[in-house]
Protein backbone atom coordinates (compact mmCIF):
# COMPACT_ATOMS: atom_id res chain seq x y z
CA UNK A 1 0.00 0.00 0.00
CA UNK A 2 2.74 2.38 1.22
CA UNK A 3 3.90 2.28 -2.72
CA UNK A 4 0.26 3.98 -3.82
CA UNK A 5 -1.07 5.21 -1.32
CA UNK A 6 -0.57 8.46 -2.92
CA UNK A 7 -2.51 7.92 -5.95
CA UNK A 8 -5.32 6.02 -4.05
CA UNK A 9 -6.07 8.51 -1.63
CA UNK A 10 -5.24 12.29 -3.19
CA UNK A 11 -4.64 14.96 -0.67
CA UNK A 12 -7.45 16.56 -2.80
CA UNK A 13 -9.68 16.15 -6.23
CA UNK A 14 -7.21 15.52 -9.46
CA UNK A 15 -9.70 15.51 -12.00
CA UNK A 16 -9.13 13.66 -15.07
CA UNK A 17 -11.23 16.38 -17.10
CA UNK A 18 -9.73 19.47 -17.84
CA UNK A 19 -11.56 23.04 -18.25
CA UNK A 20 -12.70 23.23 -22.24
CA UNK A 21 -15.10 25.31 -24.61
CA UNK A 22 -17.19 24.22 -27.73
CA UNK A 23 -18.05 27.17 -29.92
CA UNK A 24 -21.96 26.51 -30.85
CA UNK A 25 -21.87 28.35 -33.99
CA UNK A 26 -19.00 25.77 -35.08
CA UNK A 27 -21.17 22.81 -33.48
CA UNK A 28 -24.16 23.71 -35.36
CA UNK A 29 -22.35 23.53 -38.48
CA UNK A 30 -20.94 20.00 -37.66
CA UNK A 31 -24.33 18.73 -36.77
CA UNK A 32 -26.12 20.00 -39.55
CA UNK A 33 -23.58 18.26 -42.05
CA UNK A 34 -24.45 15.27 -39.71
CA UNK A 35 -28.01 15.58 -40.91
CA UNK A 36 -27.31 14.60 -44.24
CA UNK A 37 -25.46 11.86 -43.67
CA UNK A 38 -27.43 9.85 -41.28
CA UNK A 39 -31.17 9.44 -40.04
CA UNK A 40 -32.27 9.02 -36.69
CA UNK A 41 -33.52 5.46 -37.27
CA UNK A 42 -30.13 4.76 -38.41
CA UNK A 43 -28.06 6.45 -35.44
CA UNK A 44 -30.91 5.91 -32.38
CA UNK A 45 -30.20 9.05 -31.78
CA UNK A 46 -27.97 12.03 -33.82
CA UNK A 47 -26.35 13.18 -31.36
CA UNK A 48 -22.53 14.77 -31.66
CA UNK A 49 -20.26 13.85 -28.38
CA UNK A 50 -18.96 17.01 -26.32
CA UNK A 51 -16.06 14.94 -24.97
CA UNK A 52 -13.16 16.23 -22.61
CA UNK A 53 -10.17 16.75 -24.86
CA UNK A 54 -8.18 14.81 -22.08
CA UNK A 55 -10.72 11.89 -22.06
CA UNK A 56 -10.29 10.58 -25.49
CA UNK A 57 -11.58 7.43 -26.35
CA UNK A 58 -14.21 7.79 -22.92
CA UNK A 59 -17.04 9.75 -24.46
CA UNK A 60 -17.26 11.45 -21.35
CA UNK A 61 -17.21 15.50 -20.64
CA UNK A 62 -16.39 14.56 -16.89
CA UNK A 63 -15.33 11.99 -15.03
CA UNK A 64 -19.36 11.38 -13.75
CA UNK A 65 -21.11 13.20 -17.34
CA UNK A 66 -21.98 12.70 -20.28
CA UNK A 67 -22.93 15.67 -22.32
CA UNK A 68 -23.85 16.40 -26.27
CA UNK A 69 -25.92 17.75 -29.09
CA UNK A 70 -28.84 16.62 -30.61
CA UNK A 71 -30.00 17.27 -33.92
CA UNK A 72 -33.54 16.32 -35.14
CA UNK A 73 -34.49 17.84 -38.44
CA UNK A 74 -37.66 18.87 -39.45
CA UNK A 75 -40.29 16.00 -40.02
CA UNK A 76 -38.15 13.51 -38.09
CA UNK A 77 -38.73 10.86 -35.07
CA UNK A 78 -36.30 9.08 -33.04
CA UNK A 79 -36.70 5.92 -32.00
CA UNK A 80 -38.62 5.21 -28.55
CA UNK A 81 -36.38 3.27 -26.08
CA UNK A 82 -35.74 3.41 -22.51
CA UNK A 83 -32.57 3.09 -20.15
CA UNK A 84 -31.64 2.97 -16.15
CA UNK A 85 -29.96 6.46 -17.51
CA UNK A 86 -31.40 9.56 -16.46
CA UNK A 87 -31.23 12.47 -19.11
CA UNK A 88 -32.00 16.27 -19.27
CA UNK A 89 -32.14 18.22 -22.18
CA UNK A 90 -31.59 22.36 -22.03
CA UNK A 91 -33.43 23.04 -25.41
CA UNK A 92 -31.25 25.56 -27.65
CA UNK A 93 -32.56 25.49 -30.78
CA UNK A 94 -36.94 24.16 -31.13
CA UNK A 95 -40.11 25.85 -32.63
CA UNK A 96 -42.21 22.73 -32.30
CA UNK A 97 -39.45 19.76 -31.10
CA UNK A 98 -40.99 17.93 -28.65
CA UNK A 99 -39.85 14.99 -26.25
CA UNK A 100 -42.75 12.29 -24.70
CA UNK A 101 -42.09 10.73 -21.80
CA UNK A 102 -44.21 7.67 -20.94
CA UNK A 103 -46.53 8.56 -23.52
CA UNK A 104 -46.75 12.37 -22.38
CA UNK A 105 -45.70 14.98 -25.29
CA UNK A 106 -44.25 18.10 -24.05
CA UNK A 107 -43.09 21.24 -26.70
CA UNK A 108 -39.51 22.13 -26.16
CA UNK A 109 -39.17 26.18 -26.05
CA UNK A 110 -35.77 27.82 -26.11
CA UNK A 111 -34.16 27.44 -22.55
CA UNK A 112 -36.20 24.84 -21.34
CA UNK A 113 -34.73 22.25 -19.50
CA UNK A 114 -36.83 18.59 -19.91
CA UNK A 115 -36.05 15.28 -18.36
CA UNK A 116 -35.87 12.11 -19.04
CA UNK A 117 -36.38 10.29 -15.56
CA UNK A 118 -34.45 6.66 -15.21
CA UNK A 119 -36.36 3.89 -17.03
CA UNK A 120 -38.91 6.07 -18.70
CA UNK A 121 -39.87 5.35 -22.57
CA UNK A 122 -38.76 8.07 -24.41
CA UNK A 123 -38.44 9.74 -27.67
CA UNK A 124 -38.33 12.95 -30.11
CA UNK A 125 -40.06 14.93 -32.65
CA UNK A 126 -40.13 17.77 -35.01
CA UNK A 127 -43.23 18.32 -37.15
CA UNK A 128 -41.91 22.06 -37.57
CA UNK A 129 -39.88 23.42 -40.52
CA UNK A 130 -36.57 24.65 -38.52
CA UNK A 131 -33.65 22.27 -37.07
CA UNK A 132 -34.11 21.26 -33.21
CA UNK A 133 -31.07 21.92 -31.27
CA UNK A 134 -30.35 20.83 -27.52
CA UNK A 135 -27.87 19.58 -25.43
CA UNK A 136 -28.08 16.63 -23.55
CA UNK A 137 -26.76 15.44 -20.23
CA UNK A 138 -26.43 12.09 -18.80
CA UNK A 139 -25.08 10.22 -16.33
CA UNK A 140 -23.44 7.41 -17.91
CA UNK A 141 -20.61 6.82 -16.16
CA UNK A 142 -22.34 7.18 -12.77
CA UNK A 143 -24.88 3.79 -13.71
CA UNK A 144 -21.96 2.09 -15.78
CA UNK A 145 -19.27 2.62 -12.82
CA UNK A 146 -22.27 1.14 -10.34
CA UNK A 147 -22.65 -1.28 -12.95
CA UNK A 148 -26.88 -1.03 -13.14
CA UNK A 149 -26.82 -0.25 -17.23
CA UNK A 150 -29.91 -1.53 -18.48
CA UNK A 151 -31.64 -0.31 -22.26
CA UNK A 152 -34.21 -1.60 -24.12
CA UNK A 153 -36.36 -0.37 -27.25
CA UNK A 154 -40.00 0.09 -26.99
CA UNK A 155 -41.37 -3.39 -28.63
CA UNK A 156 -43.70 -1.62 -31.25
CA UNK A 157 -42.92 1.77 -33.51
CA UNK A 158 -44.40 4.19 -31.59
CA UNK A 159 -45.25 4.31 -28.34
CA UNK A 160 -48.65 5.26 -27.97
CA UNK A 161 -49.28 9.05 -27.62
CA UNK A 162 -51.45 9.51 -24.46
CA UNK A 163 -51.22 13.27 -24.38
CA UNK A 164 -50.29 15.15 -27.63
CA UNK A 165 -49.23 18.18 -25.65
CA UNK A 166 -48.87 17.94 -21.91
CA UNK A 167 -49.81 21.60 -20.10
CA UNK A 168 -48.17 24.13 -17.99
CA UNK A 169 -48.36 21.81 -14.99
CA UNK A 170 -46.43 18.89 -16.85
CA UNK A 171 -43.67 18.11 -14.13
CA UNK A 172 -40.68 17.57 -16.46
CA UNK A 173 -40.53 20.43 -18.90
CA UNK A 174 -39.32 23.71 -16.71
CA UNK A 175 -40.44 26.24 -19.17
CA UNK A 176 -37.34 29.04 -19.89
CA UNK A 177 -40.02 31.70 -19.39
CA UNK A 178 -41.26 31.00 -15.60
CA UNK A 179 -37.61 30.24 -14.63
CA UNK A 180 -36.59 33.68 -16.53
CA UNK A 181 -39.25 35.37 -14.51
CA UNK A 182 -38.28 33.50 -11.16
CA UNK A 183 -34.09 34.97 -11.87
CA UNK A 184 -35.68 38.79 -12.84
CA UNK A 185 -37.45 38.63 -9.46
CA UNK A 186 -34.94 37.08 -7.29
CA UNK A 187 -32.40 39.71 -8.66
CA UNK A 188 -35.01 42.87 -7.93
CA UNK A 189 -35.53 41.38 -4.31
CA UNK A 190 -32.44 39.97 -3.15
CA UNK A 191 -28.67 40.11 -2.38
CA UNK A 192 -26.58 39.11 -5.12
CA UNK A 193 -24.06 36.32 -4.40
CA UNK A 194 -20.25 37.30 -4.85
CA UNK A 195 -19.19 34.35 -6.84
CA UNK A 196 -22.80 33.56 -8.85
CA UNK A 197 -24.66 36.77 -9.14
CA UNK A 198 -28.55 35.32 -9.31
CA UNK A 199 -28.40 31.21 -8.98
CA UNK A 200 -31.36 28.97 -8.65
CA UNK A 201 -31.84 25.43 -8.25
CA UNK A 202 -34.35 23.38 -10.35
CA UNK A 203 -36.35 21.73 -8.03
CA UNK A 204 -38.42 18.47 -8.48
CA UNK A 205 -42.05 19.71 -8.31
CA UNK A 206 -43.34 17.15 -6.68
CA UNK A 207 -40.91 15.82 -4.49
CA UNK A 208 -39.21 18.22 -3.81
CA UNK A 209 -34.93 18.41 -3.63
CA UNK A 210 -33.01 17.68 -7.54
CA UNK A 211 -35.21 17.05 -10.23
CA UNK A 212 -33.42 13.54 -10.61
CA UNK A 213 -31.55 11.03 -7.88
CA UNK A 214 -28.53 11.93 -9.92
CA UNK A 215 -28.22 15.02 -12.13
CA UNK A 216 -28.59 18.60 -10.30
CA UNK A 217 -29.49 21.82 -12.91
CA UNK A 218 -28.75 25.74 -12.10
CA UNK A 219 -30.03 28.53 -14.02
CA UNK A 220 -28.25 31.91 -13.03
CA UNK A 221 -27.92 35.52 -13.69
CA UNK A 222 -25.21 37.74 -13.73
CA UNK A 223 -26.21 41.01 -14.12
CA UNK A 224 -24.38 43.69 -16.29
CA UNK A 225 -20.87 44.50 -15.32
CA UNK A 226 -21.09 41.59 -12.74
CA UNK A 227 -17.27 40.25 -11.87
CA UNK A 228 -17.49 37.27 -9.61
CA UNK A 229 -15.17 35.81 -7.46
CA UNK A 230 -13.23 32.89 -7.48
CA UNK A 231 -15.35 29.64 -6.36
CA UNK A 232 -14.86 26.01 -6.57
CA UNK A 233 -17.00 22.69 -5.61
CA UNK A 234 -16.48 19.39 -5.92
CA UNK A 235 -19.13 18.69 -8.39
CA UNK A 236 -17.61 19.27 -11.72
CA UNK A 237 -20.05 21.28 -13.49
CA UNK A 238 -21.38 21.95 -17.37
CA UNK A 239 -22.23 25.34 -18.66
CA UNK A 240 -24.57 26.43 -21.55
CA UNK A 241 -24.85 30.14 -22.61
CA UNK A 242 -28.67 30.85 -21.94
CA UNK A 243 -28.14 34.90 -22.99
CA UNK A 244 -26.08 37.01 -23.47
CA UNK A 245 -21.87 36.70 -23.67
CA UNK A 246 -19.12 37.32 -21.26
CA UNK A 247 -16.08 35.45 -20.34
CA UNK A 248 -14.90 32.76 -17.12
CA UNK A 249 -11.81 32.47 -15.68
CA UNK A 250 -11.55 28.32 -15.24
CA UNK A 251 -8.06 27.23 -13.70
CA UNK A 252 -6.49 30.11 -14.69
CA UNK A 253 -7.12 29.83 -18.12
CA UNK A 254 -10.00 32.19 -19.70
CA UNK A 255 -12.62 31.40 -21.62
CA UNK A 256 -14.86 33.99 -23.53
CA UNK A 257 -18.46 32.90 -23.90
CA UNK A 258 -21.38 33.69 -26.82
CA UNK A 259 -24.84 32.39 -26.57
CA UNK A 260 -25.24 28.32 -26.78
CA UNK A 261 -21.72 28.10 -26.19
CA UNK A 262 -20.51 25.22 -23.74
CA UNK A 263 -18.05 24.91 -21.31
CA UNK A 264 -16.52 22.80 -18.55
CA UNK A 265 -15.25 23.10 -15.10
CA UNK A 266 -13.76 20.56 -13.55
CA UNK A 267 -14.09 19.26 -9.94
CA UNK A 268 -12.54 21.76 -7.36
CA UNK A 269 -11.05 23.84 -10.64
CA UNK A 270 -11.49 27.64 -9.71
CA UNK A 271 -13.88 29.59 -11.61
CA UNK A 272 -14.97 32.82 -12.08
CA UNK A 273 -17.44 34.47 -14.15
CA UNK A 274 -17.56 38.37 -15.53
CA UNK A 275 -19.76 40.15 -18.08
CA UNK A 276 -20.59 43.19 -19.63
CA UNK A 277 -24.09 42.98 -20.32
CA UNK A 278 -26.28 40.87 -18.47
CA UNK A 279 -26.19 37.07 -19.29
CA UNK A 280 -27.68 33.98 -18.15
CA UNK A 281 -25.74 30.62 -17.68
CA UNK A 282 -27.50 27.01 -17.41
CA UNK A 283 -25.56 24.70 -15.53
CA UNK A 284 -25.79 20.62 -14.81
CA UNK A 285 -23.48 18.56 -12.73
CA UNK A 286 -23.77 15.17 -10.23
CA UNK A 287 -24.32 17.23 -6.76
CA UNK A 288 -27.16 15.31 -5.66
CA UNK A 289 -24.84 12.68 -5.70
CA UNK A 290 -22.20 14.17 -3.72
CA UNK A 291 -24.85 15.42 -1.58
CA UNK A 292 -26.25 11.87 -0.70
CA UNK A 293 -22.96 10.48 -0.08
CA UNK A 294 -21.59 13.50 2.30
CA UNK A 295 -19.09 13.96 -0.11
CA UNK A 296 -19.71 17.42 -1.53
CA UNK A 297 -17.91 20.30 -0.65
CA UNK A 298 -17.20 23.92 -1.74
CA UNK A 299 -15.35 27.73 -1.34
CA UNK A 300 -15.22 30.81 -2.23
CA UNK A 301 -11.10 31.01 -3.16
CA UNK A 302 -10.00 34.61 -2.55
C1 LIG B 1 -30.02 8.91 -25.30
O1 LIG B 1 -30.93 7.96 -25.06
C2 LIG B 1 -30.43 10.14 -25.80
O2 LIG B 1 -32.72 9.62 -25.73
C3 LIG B 1 -29.47 11.11 -26.05
O3 LIG B 1 -32.15 11.45 -26.66
C4 LIG B 1 -28.15 10.88 -25.79
C5 LIG B 1 -26.40 9.42 -25.00
C6 LIG B 1 -25.97 8.22 -24.47
C7 LIG B 1 -26.89 7.23 -24.21
C8 LIG B 1 -28.24 7.44 -24.48
C9 LIG B 1 -31.87 10.42 -26.09
C10 LIG B 1 -27.73 9.65 -25.27
C11 LIG B 1 -28.66 8.65 -25.02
Amino acid sequence: MWEVLGDLIPEQPRPTARPALWRYQEMRALLLEAGKLITPQEAERRVLILENPSMQGTSLITQSMYSGLQLVDPGETTPTHRHATSAIRFVIESEKGYTAVDGIRTTMHPGDLVLTPSWTYHDHGNPGDSPVIWLDGLDVPIVNMLGTSFAESYPGEFQPVKRPEAGAEVLFNFSYARSREALDRLYRNGPLDECHGIKMQYANPAAGGYPMPTIGAFLQLLPAGFQGARYRSTDAAVYCVAEGSGASTIGGTEFAWQKNDVFVVPSWCPVSHKVNGEAVLFSFSDRPVQKALGLWREEVSR
